[in-house]
């Protein structure tokens, strides 16, 4: 073994030591290839900094606390509907304040009292009229024919004009108060048999239970009520008056004036007229027709047809 021989083999073996530097590459790298890539691998420290911090969910702490479950908010009271104050039906009786004389050969079909007279419109063909009557005394003071073929049925003024139905020509005239004059004619689609006024409809019925509202200038329908008692509908209304916001009507071969709510149509009262003629003159009259109500003077008249008098009476509870 020379020389070189001989130092190679110190070298070897001071490498195999781990004593020697320049040896060491390929076992090194050998060893750190088996190892597992424990140093490569993120650790879980890092892969928790790398979380976005916006993305934790936010302490509990940091949420308010729910106090709303445990109070709510009161709820909002219901609106109370406005309900009308029940009307309790009323019966009437009557006593009598006055009595004045009356046509009894009038028909009546219309009666209303304004300024100290009453006007009146009469019925049947051929006898039809309108007519100013001095109250006191039953004179007529101004009559106006209504010529066949019409049967003149019910009246009302307003302001200075007289309105006159008539039955089944589904007609109606207008007239200057005063004179008496024709000033117009209009159309009414039923059937005419009583007339008053609200003070801005026209309120007219047709025999049936159903009462029309009409607009006071053009006429036309704009409304209408059925009127019912306890028993229902209550048919055959004829002469009408509005007395104090109700509507009083004649119900037709009846001694019964029902009064009216005109919102509802409801029967409120019933005035029982029965006995206001002594059974002679029952005998030449025909029925009870015929409501005027003098507002200044609180005063309400009735009378029918072929009637030999005008009452003023009182309304009074049964
Ligand atoms: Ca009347």
């Amino acid at each position: 073994m020379n020389t070189l021989s001989r130092l190679y083999l110190i070298a070897l073996f001071l490498a195999m030591a781990g004593l020697f530097p320049y040896s060491c590459s390929a076992p090194q790298e050998t060893a750190t290839s088996k190892t597992p890539l424990a140093t490569g691998t993120p650790t879980p420290v890092s892969t928790a900094t790398s979380t976005p911090i916006q993305t934790l969910a936010p302490a509990p702490t940091s949420t308010p606390p729910p106090t709303s479950p445990a109070t709510p908010p009161p709820a909002p009271l219901p609106t109370p509907t406005p309900s009308p104050t029940p009307e309790t039906f009323r019966a009437y009786k009557y006593r009598v304040v006055n009595t004045f004389p009356h046509d009894p050969n009038a028909f009546t079909q219309g009666l209303v009292f304004e300024d100290g007279f009453l006007y009146e419109g009469t019925g049947l063909v051929g006898k039809s009229s309108l007519r100013k009557v001095e109250l006191s005394t039953g004179k007529v003071l101004k009559i106006r024919e209504i010529p066949a073929p019409y049967f003149a049925e019910g009246i009302t003024i307003y302001r200075d004009k007289i309105i006159q139905l008539t039955l089944n020509h589904k007609k109606g005239f207008v007239y200057d108060k005063d004179s008496f004059e024709s000033l117009r004619e209009f159309s009414h689609s039923t059937a005419g048999w009583g007339l008053t006024h609200d003070g801005k409809r026209l309120i007219l019925s047709d025999g049936t239970a159903t009462l029309y509202f009409l607009n006071i200038d053009t006429f036309e329908v704009i409304g209408r009520i059925e009127v019912r008692d306890e028993n229902g509908p209550v048919t055959k209304l004829n002469e009408l008056e509005y007395v104090n916001g109700k509507i009083y009507a004649n119900v037709w071969q009846t001694d019964h004036v029902v009064i009216i709510s005109p919102e509802t149509g409801k029967v409120t009262g019933r005035i029982d007229l029965k006995g206001l003629l002594t059974p002679e003159e029952a005998n030449k009259a025909d029925v009870l027709n015929g409501i005027a109500y003098d507002a200044k003077g609180n005063r309400l008249f009735v009378t029918g047809k072929y009637y030999p008098k005008v009452f003023e009476i009182e309304v009074v509870p049964e």
